[in-house]
């Protein structure tokens, strides 16, 4: 297997208007990201991800782009992204941006040129039909076709419908994107992540969606159409292939049999991508207002039927939450009465999976998801038309109300608690979405100060996994993987074993079923005690390094 740079870095995700606010109108920006560099650096960090930061009317928190040339006003100027690029390099960090262009906003001027006639330069930057042609639904519910007055035709929008789909048929569009890739390039950025990059190719026959089961309409009817693998290898050759970058493509829709396709290393398409597996598990249909719960065994099958579909021949990027999702520790751990030591545990398997990890903002200190008391209280678009319709069909608001708070997305974009001052320290005005209230004990100042603290637990497994290369490269073998609340497994190498031991339970559990440790050294863990070789507590986490003969 090749080495690369991006195999061995860590990433760091930002949501630039949650993350810090230097001018007090209460959205985070580009001059509140600098100010954190130091803070990042010192984290451990490689890579930072900053969620869209272009011009945009924020129907979809920059997930709308209507120029993908300038910066959002609401965070800064294009000096300020200069300095915030030259001061991460400056600090040993790469900056990757977001790359979304399967849609464009309806206030992109190549749709409002779209939109006034059949016979202009931009007619075919998206995709018109004078009648429907389908039962499509659009991901945040709702018809995926909406009329124009203006065009007289119907355009098709997979997101909101202020999120027009581009028509990548058009070699005219193809080349814009490749520009504009170019342009952050010779800036000196370090790559992109793509959104929804499977869905860019789309089945032109426009063929009837099952609609029984939406995740079943992704996987088979948006993804993976005829044209992805061709378009990616164009932009590969057209933007990619002269600088040194990192991709990773947001790989919804993509079943572990058809990664390869897209990250193989033999594919010159995406360096990596992050399924969505685990992260729709138990969410009916992809649906994560429809929970029915999970598993330990399915995560743990999920994991290792992905390392298996990979191997060596490519590359996948893992999280274990984004700000599409809900807390890790909330939605993974205990974020109760265990709270630090399953956020440290999930750090150690996050940290120890074979794949690029993706550190998503606030986890570095334990943040939980939110329940704010009134469904007013929230601001995620997705959530939308589901309020729509359970108002109108009458049916239980209350029990809506405790969905978002279980599963919504803006659990994931409440403001960093930097510190415990009003707002967090997030903003001297009024946040755009309200803080967690736990923010008086979970902050990054507490963090800081506690050397036993979730936040020094990232700082040492991170700089700890820079030493030792068999987490990244060595192989991944699993033990017990119908244990249901331990996950075993082992990394290693020709001269190097780890055995990662991990409790995901409220309870002691017995240690048995791995190679004898008795002799191993113990590197790292999350409990202060004495260790005890028999026995794991309460969401404990071990790494040991077993010395090569006795295994
Ligand atoms: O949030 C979802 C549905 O409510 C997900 O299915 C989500 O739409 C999907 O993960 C795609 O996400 C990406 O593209 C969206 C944007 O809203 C998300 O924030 C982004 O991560 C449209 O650009
Ligand atoms: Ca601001």
């Amino acid at each position: 297997m090749t080495k690369t740079w991006w195999k061995e870095a860590v990433i760091y995700q930002i949501y630039p208007r949650s993350f810090k606010d230097s001018n007090g109108d209460g959205i985070g920006d580009l001059k509140g990201i600098t100010q954190k560099l130091d803070y990042l650096a010192l984290l451990g960090v490689d890579v930072l991800w900053l969620s869209p930061i272009f011009k945009s009317p924020n129907d979809d928190n920059g997930y709308d782009v209507s120029d993908y040339c300038s910066i959002m006003e609401e965070f800064g100027t294009m000096a300020d992204f200069d300095e915030l690029l030259a001061t991460a390099h400056e600090n040993g960090l790469k900056v990757i941006l977001d790359l979304v262009v399967n849609h464009s906003s309806d206030e992109h001027e190549w749709f409002q040129a779209s939109r006034q006639s059949g016979d202009n330069a931009y007619s075919d930057y998206y995709f018109w039909e004078k009648e429907k042609p389908n039962n499509w639904q659009s991901f945040f519910g709702g018809d995926a076709w909406e009329y124009d007055e203006q065009r007289e035709a119907y355009f098709l929008h997979l997101f909101t419908k202020k999120q027009p789909d581009l028509n990548w048929e058009n070699p005219k569009v193809r080349e814009e994107v490749y520009r504009l890739m170019r342009f952050w390039y010779d800036k000196g950025v370090d790559g992109f992540r793509m959104d929804v990059i499977p869905l860019i190719s789309k089945r032109l026959g426009f063929p009837d969606a099952p609609n029984d089961d939406f995740k079943n309409t992704i996987d088979n009817i948006y993804a993976n159409g005829p044209r992805v693998h061709e378009f990616l290898k164009e932009m590969n050759e057209q933007a990619n292939r002269p600088y040194d970058v990192m991709t990773v493509g947001e790989g919804i829709g993509v079943s572990k049999e058809q990664s390869l396709d897209y990250v193989g290393e033999d594919r010159s398409e995406l360096n990596m991508l992050y399924h969505f597996d685990h992260l729709f598990l138990g969410y009916e249909g992809g649906d994560r207002l429809k929970s029915s719960g999970f598993t330990l065994v399915e995560v743990k099958q999920i994991f290792r039927e992905w390392q298996e579909a990979i191997g060596d021949s490519g590359w996948l990027n893992v999280c274990l939450d984004n700000h599409d999702f809900a807390r890790m520790v909330s939605r993974f751990g205990n974020d109760q009465k265990f709270r630090k030591e399953s956020a440290k545990l999930l750090a150690t398997l996050l940290l120890t999976q074979k794949g690029t990890p993706c550190i998503y903002q606030g986890s570095e200190i334990g943040m939980t998801n939110v329940a704010f008391p009134t469904i007013e209280d929230y601001d995620d678009v997705a959530n939308l038309s589901t309020i729509d319709e359970w108002r109108a069909e009458g049916k239980d608001m209350e029990e809506l109300l405790r969905r978002i708070q279980a599963g919504g997305r803006d659990n994931a974009r409440t403001p960093v608690q930097w510190d415990n001052t009003p707002h967090a320290g997030f903003t001297t005005g009024q946040p755009w979405l309200k803080v967690n209230p736990n923010y008086a004990e979970i902050n990054v100042a507490n963090a800081l100060a506690d050397t036993d603290s979730i936040f020094h637990y990232y700082r040492k497994m991170l700089s700890f996994r820079k030493e030792h290369k068999t987490f990244i490269y060595g192989a991944y073998i699993e033990y017990l993987p119908n244990h249901p609340a331990v996950y075993f497994y082992e990394r290693a190498a020709e001269d190097k074993h780890y055995l990662i031991l991990l409790n995901f339970s409220d309870s002691t559990q017995t240690i048995f079923g791995v190679p004898d440790f008795s002799k191993a050294a113990l590197l790292i863990g999350n409990y202060k005690i004495i260790e005890n070789k028999k026995r794991l507590a309460p969401w404990e986490a071990r790494v040991y390094l077993l010395e090569v003969d006795t295994i």
